[in-house]
């Protein structure tokens, strides 16, 4: 017999620093998916989550930590500390959603008093961590750079996870591919997301969803299906 499904919202690093007009690293026309996000908020999910870009100072994707290499077009290759044979390339960015500035904030527009937790990702200074669930590394996994997100799905039993915000093509896009991996059934709102690439990089990440197993949905699915 199959069990009510229990839906969780997971929204994405819908921060300061990646929207208009005052971001450092603004995704084109990000701030254009907070109605459609208070829209979901506003739906009965069993768990409403948002996550936090919040990076230390240091953190090694800011091109500003690497003399000589520019956002956006620079890459470094990130070292494992618990296993130097395990290493992924990176892509340099401007510095954002620094703990403690005013680009780390969640955008005061959102109905945050809906959201019930807060998760935070990016603190490790040593490596990249797009996704809101852990870091690429796998061998072994550095634990400074897992979140408490697995826990929280799985103490209040969540069968489906809707992920939305910021950026499609990076956090939004790893996010929930590692959801749809960890065996959640995972959808993305199409018009709740925004990609840092625009409209070539979400028809790309679209590909990617599909190969992956994760659903890009509209905001109508959603209501039907909460
Ligand atoms: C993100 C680039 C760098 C994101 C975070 O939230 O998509 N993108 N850090
Ligand atoms: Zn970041």
């Amino acid at each position: 017999m199959s069990e009510k499904p229990r839906l969780a919202l997971l929204i994405v690093d819908v921060q300061e620093d990646f929207c208009p007009p005052n971001g450092s690293l603004p995704v084109p026309d990000g701030r254009a998916i907070i109605p459609t996000i208070n829209d979901l908020l506003s739906l009965p999910f069993t768990l409403k989550l948002a996550t936090k870009d919040h990076h230390p100072q240091n953190h090694t994707s800011f091109a500003s930590n690497h003399p000589g290499l520019k956002p956006f077009e620079s890459f470094i290759t990130i070292v494992n500390p618990n296993n130097p044979s395990e290493t992924y390339e990176s892509r340099l960015w401007p510095d954002h959603c620094i703990q403690g500035t005013p680009g780390n904030a969640l955008i005061p527009e959102l109905d945050l008093p809906k959201v019930d937790k807060i998760v935070l990702k990016g603190c490790d200074p040593r490596v990249e961590m797009y996704s809101a669930f852990k870091s690429p590394l796998r061998d072994p996994p550095l634990l400074t750079a897992v979140s408490e997100l697995s826990s929280l799905l799985e103490d209040h039993k969540i069968t489906d996870v809707v992920v939305v915000g910021l950026a499609g093509d990076y956090c939004v896009k790893a996010s929930a591919i590692d959801s749809a991996e960890g065996g959640w059934k995972t959808y993305v709102v199409d018009e709740a997301t925004r990609c840092v690439g625009g409209d070539v990089a979400w028809e790309e990440s679209k590909k990617e969803f599909n190969e992956r197993g994760v659903n890009v949905v509209n905001l109508e699915w959603v209501k039907k299906a909460s």
